[in-house]
């Protein structure tokens, strides 16, 4: 049976393609989710992405996904740096984390090298554009075989 995925996308990310591409590169989120769903489906994985601007409706989800799901690849964005709520909902979930940012977080700005959620994560993913995406569904395709 094919293993289910839930891609989590934080705050502002939907905003991609429109501002800041030497940063976060031109793709849309659009684009993104459509890289995940073919590249989830020729990895045999069954991909639910989605994108919140909110702290709370991101745990809810992260919640839901024990049961619903095999495994979490999640961008938290500027939640990474801030949420320690986010850090518990992936702990209480016991799935298999990846964590990936667009950007590399280490390159940039003090605030942005630490995250909460690295912790709980099994792998983090940063530094390479939307192939990030890709090679964050390839690990778990792995991890969930
Ligand atoms: O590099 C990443 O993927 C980040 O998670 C992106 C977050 C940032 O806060 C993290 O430190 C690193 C920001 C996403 C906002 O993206 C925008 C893109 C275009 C226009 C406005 C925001």
């Amino acid at each position: 049976m094919a293993k289910r995925v839930l891609v989590l996308n934080g705050p502002n990310l939907n905003m991609l393609g429109t501002r800041e591409p030497d940063i976060y590169g031109a793709q849309t989120l659009g684009d993104i989710a459509a890289l995940c769903q073919s590249g989830g489906e020729s990895l045999g994985l069954t991909v639910d992405f989605r994108q919140s601007n909110h702290e709370g409706e991101l745990v809810t989800w992260i919640q839901e996904a024990r049961g619903g799901a095999d495994g979490i690849v999640i961008n938290p964005a500027a939640y990474s740096h801030t949420s320690v709520a986010i850090h518990d909902a992936l702990k209480a979930a016991g799935l298999p984390v990846v964590e990936v940012h667009l950007s590399n977080i280490h390159q940039r700005e003090p605030f942005r090298h630490h995250s909460y959620v690295s912790a709980v994560a099994y792998g983090v993913i940063c530094g390479f554009g939307a192939v990030g995406y890709s090679l964050a569904l390839q690990a778990l395709a792995e991890k969930l075989q």
